[in-house]
């Protein structure tokens, strides 16, 4: 099946590609496809839902392919579970080292450092059909960046019962155990014996 992947974040295009193609994680053998440049609705949905399936829904209707899309977030204890759906413009800052930069002060001196990830995935088909899953992960925020590799929040973010933050470990570990990895390996598990009901 030729599936549309519906972002313009980079490190989600490599989480989903890295899950949906490795066969020993459940892979699919689906053929993905990059947007190729085709504009993503603005985000004006309240839920991680509503916004997966405006993004989803968006790119299969303009190309009629099936489309896959993830709108995510990290819910932070201390502040009331902010800046959640709204992550990805978290204090106006311009990219993820100004956010993590501003999140870290917004948390200066908290005890509390308890955070989750949210993901949910939505595969929308062109005649209006649409699936939903969803993955979260708990783990706490620390007082500086560690890492380099994923994307966003994670060189703050050490899953509970790990010690590396996200951005210390590689896109398949990260898979293993992450709210994306996790809403993924739903929709994996559901498309086993093809497309369900
Ligand atoms: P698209 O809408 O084009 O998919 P986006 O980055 O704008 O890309 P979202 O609106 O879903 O996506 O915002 C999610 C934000 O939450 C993202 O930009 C990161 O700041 C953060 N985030 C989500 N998942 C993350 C992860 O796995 N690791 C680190 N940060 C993450």
């Amino acid at each position: 099946m030729r599936v549309v992947v519906a972002t313009g974040n980079a490190g989600k295009v490599r989480e989903i590609a890295e899950a949906l193609g490795n066969l020993e994680a459940g892979g699919l053998g689906w053929q993905l496809e990059a947007l190729n440049g085709l504009p993503l609705p603005e985000e004006t949905g309240t839920t991680y839902e509503e916004n997966a399936a405006l993004k989803a829904c968006a790119a299969a209707i303009t190309t009629g392919l099936p489309a896959l899309a993830d709108d995510s977030g990290l819910e932070v204890a201390a502040l009331n579970g902010q800046p959640g759906v709204y992550s990805a413009r978290f204090g106006n800052r311009a990219n993820d080292t100004e956010r993590n930069v501003y999140l870290l002060e917004k948390l200066r001196g908290a005890a509390d450092r308890r955070a989750k990830f949210v993901s949910v995935v939505i595969l929308a088909y062109p005649d209006g059909h649409l699936e939903t899953y969803r993955g979260e992960l708990p783990g706490t925020l620390l007082e500086g960046p560690r890492g380099e590799n994923g994307f966003g929040y994670d060189p703050l973010f050490v899953p509970d019962g790990e010690t590396r933050t996200l951005a210390e470990m590689t896109v398949a570990e990260k898979r293993a155990i992450s709210h994306r990895g996790r809403a993924l390996a739903a929709l994996m598990q559901a498309h086993e014996g093809g497309r369900p009901a």
